[in-house]
């Protein structure tokens, strides 16, 4: 499905408005490293993610190392980043509140 990428200008300033999130992979994708009091809760937001993944048709690409939780958005249909990266961010962001 295509969808409609985001300018570098337009992503600078959605990614300013994020909390902790920044460009990785030249700027073609977000990422933004959590860590948590141990496995089980890293876990637990990891599961959280899923389901929000699914509700958002959008996936994250991430790796858990016991405690931490590392997460990467891009979107692979507009060969970078779109809405919908900085919409999951957002999501991903609330769930911490
Ligand atoms: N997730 N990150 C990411 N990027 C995509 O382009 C994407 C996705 N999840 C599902 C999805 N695209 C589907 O819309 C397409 O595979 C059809």
């Amino acid at each position: 499905m295509a969808v409609e990428g985001l300018t570098h200008e337009e992503a600078q300033k959605l990614v300013a408005a994020l909390d902790c999130w920044a460009f990785t992979r030249d700027a073609e994708a977000i990422g933004r490293t959590f860590e948590f009091d141990d496995f089980s809760q890293a876990f637990a937001f990891m599961t959280q993610i899923a389901l929000l993944a699914e509700k958002h048709d959008h996936h994250p690409e991430w790796s858990n190392v016991y405690n931490k939780v590392q997460i990467e958005l891009t979107t692979h249909d507009a060969g970078g980043l779109s809405m919908r990266d900085m919409n999951m961010a957002r999501a991903i962001g609330d769930l911490l509140t």
